[in-house]
Protein backbone atom coordinates (compact mmCIF):
# COMPACT_ATOMS: atom_id res chain seq x y z
CA UNK A 1 0.00 0.00 0.00
CA UNK A 2 1.23 3.90 -0.48
CA UNK A 3 2.31 5.77 2.09
CA UNK A 4 -0.25 8.62 2.06
CA UNK A 5 1.11 12.42 3.04
CA UNK A 6 -0.75 11.65 6.35
CA UNK A 7 0.97 8.51 7.24
CA UNK A 8 4.21 10.78 7.04
CA UNK A 9 3.13 14.13 8.46
CA UNK A 10 3.04 14.62 12.31
CA UNK A 11 0.13 17.30 12.23
CA UNK A 12 -2.16 15.25 9.86
CA UNK A 13 -5.13 16.35 12.50
CA UNK A 14 -8.01 17.32 11.05
CA UNK A 15 -8.77 20.41 13.60
CA UNK A 16 -12.75 20.22 12.28
CA UNK A 17 -15.75 22.16 13.70
CA UNK A 18 -16.86 19.75 16.62
CA UNK A 19 -12.76 19.97 17.86
CA UNK A 20 -13.68 23.78 18.36
CA UNK A 21 -16.99 22.80 19.72
CA UNK A 22 -14.99 21.52 22.84
CA UNK A 23 -15.06 17.52 21.80
CA UNK A 24 -11.00 17.61 21.30
CA UNK A 25 -10.48 14.85 24.16
CA UNK A 26 -12.48 12.65 21.86
CA UNK A 27 -10.85 13.44 19.11
CA UNK A 28 -7.54 12.47 20.42
CA UNK A 29 -8.95 9.09 20.93
CA UNK A 30 -9.62 8.76 17.13
CA UNK A 31 -6.78 7.30 15.08
CA UNK A 32 -5.50 9.59 12.57
CA UNK A 33 -6.49 7.67 9.49
CA UNK A 34 -10.24 8.47 10.72
CA UNK A 35 -9.13 12.15 11.00
CA UNK A 36 -7.20 12.64 8.16
CA UNK A 37 -9.80 11.13 5.58
CA UNK A 38 -10.02 7.48 3.99
CA UNK A 39 -7.95 7.45 1.12
CA UNK A 40 -9.69 6.79 -2.24
CA UNK A 41 -8.49 5.37 -5.28
CA UNK A 42 -8.61 9.04 -7.59
CA UNK A 43 -5.49 9.77 -5.88
CA UNK A 44 -2.32 10.19 -8.30
CA UNK A 45 0.62 9.45 -6.40
CA UNK A 46 3.05 12.83 -7.64
CA UNK A 47 4.51 14.79 -4.95
CA UNK A 48 1.75 17.15 -3.47
CA UNK A 49 3.06 20.56 -3.16
CA UNK A 50 3.95 22.05 -0.05
CA UNK A 51 0.82 23.45 2.13
CA UNK A 52 3.33 26.90 1.81
CA UNK A 53 2.72 27.03 -1.53
CA UNK A 54 -0.84 25.72 -1.67
CA UNK A 55 -1.82 28.04 0.84
CA UNK A 56 0.13 31.38 0.05
CA UNK A 57 -0.22 30.83 -4.21
CA UNK A 58 -3.33 31.44 -4.93
CA UNK A 59 -6.46 32.74 -7.60
CA UNK A 60 -9.02 34.42 -5.33
CA UNK A 61 -10.51 37.45 -6.90
CA UNK A 62 -12.71 38.54 -4.16
CA UNK A 63 -9.66 39.29 -2.26
CA UNK A 64 -7.09 40.61 -5.03
CA UNK A 65 -5.43 39.91 -8.31
CA UNK A 66 -2.24 38.60 -7.01
CA UNK A 67 -1.28 35.66 -5.68
CA UNK A 68 -0.23 36.68 -2.02
CA UNK A 69 -3.44 38.49 -2.11
CA UNK A 70 -5.62 35.64 -1.10
CA UNK A 71 -3.58 35.03 1.77
CA UNK A 72 -3.25 38.36 2.95
CA UNK A 73 -6.72 39.22 3.17
CA UNK A 74 -8.93 36.21 3.22
CA UNK A 75 -8.30 36.34 6.87
CA UNK A 76 -11.68 38.67 7.04
CA UNK A 77 -14.15 35.90 5.80
CA UNK A 78 -16.51 34.63 8.34
CA UNK A 79 -16.86 31.20 7.84
CA UNK A 80 -18.38 30.23 10.88
CA UNK A 81 -22.66 29.09 10.91
CA UNK A 82 -21.96 29.19 6.74
CA UNK A 83 -25.27 27.97 4.87
CA UNK A 84 -25.21 26.89 1.00
CA UNK A 85 -28.21 26.90 -0.63
CA UNK A 86 -29.16 23.81 -2.79
CA UNK A 87 -32.86 24.69 -4.95
CA UNK A 88 -34.10 24.62 -8.08
CA UNK A 89 -34.86 21.43 -9.52
CA UNK A 90 -34.52 19.23 -6.69
CA UNK A 91 -37.00 17.75 -4.10
CA UNK A 92 -35.89 19.23 -0.46
CA UNK A 93 -34.67 22.55 -1.66
CA UNK A 94 -33.39 24.37 1.50
CA UNK A 95 -30.59 25.97 3.32
CA UNK A 96 -28.12 22.86 4.62
CA UNK A 97 -24.65 23.67 7.09
CA UNK A 98 -21.45 22.89 5.91
CA UNK A 99 -21.34 19.85 8.62
CA UNK A 100 -24.52 18.65 7.00
CA UNK A 101 -23.29 18.04 3.31
CA UNK A 102 -20.05 17.13 4.09
CA UNK A 103 -19.46 15.67 7.51
CA UNK A 104 -16.07 14.93 9.05
CA UNK A 105 -16.74 11.35 9.12
CA UNK A 106 -17.82 11.20 5.24
CA UNK A 107 -14.72 12.67 4.02
CA UNK A 108 -11.90 11.35 1.64
CA UNK A 109 -8.65 12.38 0.76
CA UNK A 110 -8.45 12.94 -2.74
CA UNK A 111 -4.61 14.27 -4.14
CA UNK A 112 -5.34 15.75 -7.44
CA UNK A 113 -3.75 17.62 -9.78
CA UNK A 114 -4.85 21.52 -10.41
CA UNK A 115 -4.24 22.82 -13.93
CA UNK A 116 -4.66 26.53 -14.00
CA UNK A 117 -5.69 27.84 -17.51
CA UNK A 118 -3.01 30.33 -17.03
CA UNK A 119 -0.48 27.47 -17.33
CA UNK A 120 1.17 26.59 -13.98
CA UNK A 121 -0.20 23.83 -12.22
CA UNK A 122 0.04 22.28 -8.55
CA UNK A 123 -0.74 18.91 -6.86
CA UNK A 124 -2.99 19.56 -3.67
CA UNK A 125 -4.41 16.40 -0.97
CA UNK A 126 -7.74 17.40 -0.38
CA UNK A 127 -10.54 16.40 2.16
CA UNK A 128 -14.08 16.26 0.53
CA UNK A 129 -17.35 14.42 -0.03
CA UNK A 130 -18.24 13.55 -3.54
CA UNK A 131 -20.25 16.64 -5.34
CA UNK A 132 -23.10 13.39 -6.02
CA UNK A 133 -23.16 12.44 -2.41
CA UNK A 134 -24.20 16.48 -1.52
CA UNK A 135 -27.40 16.20 -4.27
CA UNK A 136 -28.71 12.84 -3.26
CA UNK A 137 -29.38 14.48 -0.30
CA UNK A 138 -31.36 17.22 -1.81
CA UNK A 139 -32.94 15.05 -4.57
CA UNK A 140 -32.19 15.76 -7.70
CA UNK A 141 -35.61 15.80 -9.85
CA UNK A 142 -35.55 14.19 -13.70
CA UNK A 143 -35.53 17.06 -15.56
CA UNK A 144 -32.27 18.62 -14.21
CA UNK A 145 -29.60 19.15 -16.51
CA UNK A 146 -26.98 21.30 -15.21
CA UNK A 147 -25.84 23.02 -11.52
CA UNK A 148 -25.05 26.59 -11.32
CA UNK A 149 -22.98 27.64 -8.36
CA UNK A 150 -22.57 30.34 -7.11
CA UNK A 151 -19.44 32.27 -4.42
CA UNK A 152 -20.26 34.65 -1.47
CA UNK A 153 -21.49 38.19 -2.70
CA UNK A 154 -19.98 40.45 0.08
CA UNK A 155 -17.82 43.62 -0.75
CA UNK A 156 -17.69 44.03 2.92
CA UNK A 157 -16.01 40.77 3.95
CA UNK A 158 -14.43 40.42 0.42
CA UNK A 159 -12.54 43.57 -0.60
CA UNK A 160 -11.82 42.60 -4.13
CA UNK A 161 -15.61 42.96 -4.68
CA UNK A 162 -15.20 46.49 -4.50
CA UNK A 163 -13.61 46.84 -7.82
CA UNK A 164 -16.06 45.61 -11.23
CA UNK A 165 -13.08 42.92 -12.41
CA UNK A 166 -15.86 40.05 -12.38
CA UNK A 167 -19.33 40.66 -12.51
CA UNK A 168 -19.79 39.41 -9.09
CA UNK A 169 -20.73 37.28 -7.35
CA UNK A 170 -18.35 34.54 -8.90
CA UNK A 171 -20.76 31.81 -11.34
CA UNK A 172 -19.72 28.47 -12.14
CA UNK A 173 -21.69 25.49 -13.50
CA UNK A 174 -21.54 22.01 -14.63
CA UNK A 175 -23.60 19.65 -16.80
CA UNK A 176 -25.41 17.16 -14.46
CA UNK A 177 -22.73 14.31 -15.16
CA UNK A 178 -19.99 15.76 -14.94
CA UNK A 179 -21.58 17.45 -11.22
CA UNK A 180 -22.21 13.90 -10.33
CA UNK A 181 -18.89 11.86 -11.96
CA UNK A 182 -16.76 10.39 -8.96
CA UNK A 183 -13.93 12.31 -9.54
CA UNK A 184 -15.93 16.07 -8.60
CA UNK A 185 -15.95 16.82 -5.04
CA UNK A 186 -17.15 19.47 -2.43
CA UNK A 187 -13.44 19.98 -0.11
CA UNK A 188 -13.94 21.33 3.25
CA UNK A 189 -10.36 20.75 3.75
CA UNK A 190 -6.63 19.77 2.85
CA UNK A 191 -3.31 18.41 4.38
CA UNK A 192 -5.96 17.24 6.75
CA UNK A 193 -6.85 20.77 7.77
CA UNK A 194 -10.07 22.66 7.76
CA UNK A 195 -9.63 24.25 4.15
CA UNK A 196 -7.35 27.91 4.99
CA UNK A 197 -9.90 30.58 3.31
CA UNK A 198 -7.82 31.69 0.20
CA UNK A 199 -8.76 28.10 -0.47
CA UNK A 200 -12.08 28.36 -0.70
CA UNK A 201 -13.34 27.96 2.78
CA UNK A 202 -15.79 26.38 4.39
CA UNK A 203 -16.67 24.63 0.97
CA UNK A 204 -15.58 24.25 -2.33
CA UNK A 205 -16.08 22.78 -5.79
CA UNK A 206 -12.74 20.60 -6.90
CA UNK A 207 -13.38 19.32 -10.81
CA UNK A 208 -9.79 18.18 -11.45
CA UNK A 209 -10.30 17.54 -15.11
CA UNK A 210 -11.20 20.92 -15.75
CA UNK A 211 -9.10 24.53 -15.82
CA UNK A 212 -9.07 25.58 -12.12
CA UNK A 213 -11.19 28.65 -12.68
CA UNK A 214 -14.36 25.97 -12.76
CA UNK A 215 -13.20 24.90 -9.12
CA UNK A 216 -15.05 27.90 -7.50
CA UNK A 217 -15.02 28.83 -3.68
CA UNK A 218 -16.37 29.97 -0.92
CA UNK A 219 -19.91 28.47 -2.21
CA UNK A 220 -23.15 29.68 -1.18
CA UNK A 221 -26.00 28.00 -3.25
CA UNK A 222 -26.21 25.12 -6.14
CA UNK A 223 -29.16 25.70 -8.52
CA UNK A 224 -29.89 22.68 -10.11
CA UNK A 225 -31.75 23.98 -13.58
CA UNK A 226 -32.74 23.15 -16.94
CA UNK A 227 -30.54 25.22 -18.92
CA UNK A 228 -26.72 25.74 -19.16
CA UNK A 229 -25.79 28.84 -16.52
CA UNK A 230 -24.14 31.49 -17.31
CA UNK A 231 -20.39 31.29 -16.13
CA UNK A 232 -18.07 34.39 -14.63
CA UNK A 233 -15.38 34.13 -16.77
CA UNK A 234 -17.57 33.23 -19.75
CA UNK A 235 -19.22 36.33 -18.92
CA UNK A 236 -16.15 38.45 -18.90
CA UNK A 237 -14.82 37.32 -22.61
CA UNK A 238 -16.43 34.25 -24.42
CA UNK A 239 -14.42 34.08 -26.80
CA UNK A 240 -11.13 32.80 -24.28
CA UNK A 241 -13.50 31.20 -21.28
CA UNK A 242 -15.71 28.69 -22.32
CA UNK A 243 -18.64 26.83 -20.09
CA UNK A 244 -16.44 23.21 -20.67
CA UNK A 245 -12.57 24.71 -19.65
CA UNK A 246 -11.76 20.81 -20.22
CA UNK A 247 -8.05 20.93 -19.74
CA UNK A 248 -6.56 20.60 -23.19
CA UNK A 249 -3.07 20.79 -24.32
CA UNK A 250 -4.42 20.26 -27.84
CA UNK A 251 -6.54 23.77 -28.09
CA UNK A 252 -4.69 26.84 -27.17
CA UNK A 253 -6.08 30.19 -25.45
CA UNK A 254 -5.88 32.46 -27.69
CA UNK A 255 -3.22 34.77 -25.64
CA UNK A 256 -0.68 31.87 -24.95
CA UNK A 257 -0.09 28.35 -25.35
CA UNK A 258 -1.80 25.34 -23.38
CA UNK A 259 0.39 22.41 -24.33
CA UNK A 260 2.61 22.80 -21.38
CA UNK A 261 2.57 24.02 -17.91
CA UNK A 262 4.50 24.96 -14.81
CA UNK A 263 4.87 22.79 -11.79
CA UNK A 264 4.53 25.66 -8.78
CA UNK A 265 7.44 24.56 -6.46
CA UNK A 266 9.79 22.98 -9.37
CA UNK A 267 12.25 25.75 -8.49
CA UNK A 268 13.92 28.60 -11.30
CA UNK A 269 15.08 25.42 -13.26
CA UNK A 270 12.63 23.29 -13.16
CA UNK A 271 11.49 24.02 -16.90
CA UNK A 272 8.41 22.82 -17.89
CA UNK A 273 6.16 19.56 -18.21
CA UNK A 274 3.52 18.69 -20.57
CA UNK A 275 -0.04 19.34 -20.03
CA UNK A 276 -2.06 15.87 -20.01
CA UNK A 277 -5.46 16.05 -21.84
CA UNK A 278 -7.86 16.34 -19.51
CA UNK A 279 -5.15 17.48 -17.08
CA UNK A 280 -4.76 13.21 -17.05
CA UNK A 281 -7.68 12.25 -15.94
CA UNK A 282 -9.00 10.96 -19.59
CA UNK A 283 -9.34 7.33 -18.43
CA UNK A 284 -12.19 8.70 -16.19
CA UNK A 285 -13.56 11.08 -17.84
CA UNK A 286 -13.23 11.41 -21.63
CA UNK A 287 -16.61 9.42 -22.23
CA UNK A 288 -18.68 12.00 -20.96
CA UNK A 289 -17.44 13.73 -24.32
CA UNK A 290 -17.48 11.19 -27.00
CA UNK A 291 -18.68 12.59 -30.06
CA UNK A 292 -18.38 16.66 -29.04
CA UNK A 293 -16.18 18.79 -30.89
CA UNK A 294 -13.40 19.88 -27.89
CA UNK A 295 -12.62 22.90 -29.99
CA UNK A 296 -15.84 24.67 -30.01
CA UNK A 297 -16.63 23.08 -26.96
CA UNK A 298 -13.93 24.70 -25.33
N1 LIG B 1 -14.88 32.41 -6.04
C1 LIG B 1 -13.77 32.18 -6.71
N2 LIG B 1 -13.42 30.91 -6.99
C2 LIG B 1 -12.26 30.65 -7.67
C3 LIG B 1 -11.45 31.72 -8.13
C4 LIG B 1 -11.83 33.04 -7.81
O1 LIG B 1 -11.18 34.04 -8.17
N3 LIG B 1 -13.00 33.23 -7.09
N4 LIG B 1 -10.31 31.45 -8.86
C5 LIG B 1 -10.29 30.14 -9.58
C6 LIG B 1 -9.00 29.85 -10.19
S1 LIG B 1 -8.58 30.75 -11.57
C7 LIG B 1 -8.18 28.84 -9.73
S2 LIG B 1 -6.78 28.41 -10.56
C8 LIG B 1 -8.49 28.13 -8.46
C9 LIG B 1 -7.31 28.23 -7.52
O2 LIG B 1 -7.54 27.46 -6.36
P1 LIG B 1 -6.46 27.50 -5.19
O3 LIG B 1 -6.11 28.94 -4.92
O4 LIG B 1 -7.10 26.84 -4.01
O5 LIG B 1 -5.25 26.73 -5.68
O6 LIG B 1 -9.64 28.65 -7.80
C10 LIG B 1 -10.73 29.00 -8.68
N5 LIG B 1 -11.90 29.36 -7.91
MO1 LIG C 1 -6.98 29.56 -12.62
Amino acid sequence: MKLRWSDVTPQADFLNRRTFLGAGLAMLATPALGLSGKPSGFSTDEKPNSFEDITNYNNFYEFGTGKTDPADYAGSLKTAGWQVAIDGMVDKPGSYGVEDLAPDSALEERVYRLRCVEAWSMVIPWLGVPLASVLAKAGVQPGAKYVAFRTLEDPAQMPGQRSRILDWPYREGLRLDEAMHPLTILATGLYGKVLPNQNGAPIRLVVPWKYGFKSIKSVVSMTLTDKQPQTSWQMLQPSEYGFYANVNPQVDHPRWSQATERRIGSGLFGGRQDTLMFNGYADQVADLYAGMDLRKNY
